[in-house]
């Protein structure tokens, strides 16, 4: 059965017919280009690293399988790319984990606040049996969960002044990615929610709609987000990772044989994102910063940690969540 909110909404399908007005240009199935969406811009390592895995493919099936990337958010939100993708309109989407987490609850797993206590632990855990078992979840959706890519630390940047303290949020707008999970966080920080999708922040920023947002040093460099909202907090509080997911029913109706060479293609673009990834966190964070961004360390994270890891207990609820949540804690003992 559907998930209900995976019925494509009015805006989806008006999304989707730009997707579909793409295949439909494409012709069949069969001997085109599998079509990826992906929101950010051509040259991010996300984008980088889908092509990769799509220069692999090429190259081991002679050409029969390929990537044709669709990115810059040319064809909709993520919420809107990833519905399309649930009912087949398009074949793959690079999105982060985020506008899953109404979608599957296992999928809040890795966006727990304060979670993974290093990038090396997040690496081991997604790279391990915790990961498999996200990926995994995607199933009964529609989708098939190929790889996770790195998405670093999101931290809290706004327009007014450095966030030192919890205090120092309070009443502010605060934008989040379209996800229950990033809601409560931010309400139990005592600031405002602001649900919307990442095309959409650069504009709030300026018009003042929101005071602030956060994400990671590339995304905060790439979409200009900086250049409104030039207080950059180290909070570090999610390393959500990015997903690249497939739709169900192209995924069908490749053979066992593709599906396996389409499986490794993607975790075989992995190492090379995450070298791209960390290359890309350097060259943002200097750039910002040569751009008279202001950086601040947070007084005392504890502070955060103890106001935002209580929202554990709503999302994590089932037995199962439980369990992977304590895998990866357990996974987090050494470096
Ligand atoms: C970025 C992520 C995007 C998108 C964005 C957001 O870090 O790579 O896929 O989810 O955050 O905040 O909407």
């Amino acid at each position: 059965m559907t998930h209900p909110s995976l019925r494509p909404s009015r805006r989806a399908v008006l999304a989707s017919s730009g997707a579909l007005g793409v295949l439909a240009a494409c012709g069949a199935h069969e001997g085109r280009a599998l079509l990826c969406a992906d929101s950010h811009a051509e040259e991010y390592p996300t984008v980088q690293a889908v092509k990769e895995m799509g220069r692999l493919l090429d190259e081991r099936t002679g050409g029969r399988l390929k990537i044709k990337i669709y990115a810059g958010g040319q064809l909709g939100s993520e919420r809107d790319t990833l519905e399309i993708t649930t009912f087949g309109g398009l074949d793959m989407n690079r999105v982060n984990l985020a506008p899953l987490n109404a979608i599957e609850s296992m999928t809040v797993i890795p966006a727990l606040p304060f979670l993974f206590r290093t990038t090396a632990h997040l690496r081991r855990a997604l790279d391990g049996a915790p990961g498999d078992e996200v990926l995994a979840s995607l199933n009964r959706h529609g989708l098939v969960g190929l790889c996770f890519y790195d998405s670093g630390e999101r931290c809290f940047y706004n327009t007014k002044q450095p966030i030192r303290t919890p205090a120092d949020m309070a009443g502010m707008k605060i934008r989040v990615p379209n996800s229950d999970l990033y809601v409560a966080m931010i309400k139990a920080l005592g600031a405002d929610a602001t649900p919307m999708s990442l095309g959409e922040v650069y504009q709030a920023l300026v018009q003042g709609v929101i005071d602030g947002a956060e994400n990671n040093w590339p995304s905060y460099e790439s979409e200009r987000h900086f250049e409104a909202a030039p207080y950059y907090s180290l909070t570090r509080h999610v390393m959500a990772p990015e997903v690249l997911v497939m739709s169900l029913s192209r995924w069908n109706k490749l053979g066992p044989d593709d599906q396996q060479v389409v499986r490794q293609a993607a975790r075989d673009s992995v190492p090379y994102m995450r070298k791209l990834w960390d290359q890309r966190v350097d060259d943002a964070r200097a750039r910002v910063i040569a751009a008279g961004v202001e950086v601040n360390e947070v007084e005392d994270v504890n502070q955060f940690i103890d106001l935002m890891r209580p929202v554990w207990d709503r999302f994590i609820v089932s037995d199962n969540q439980k369990r992977i949540v304590a895998e990866i804690e357990a996974m987090g003992d050494t470096a």
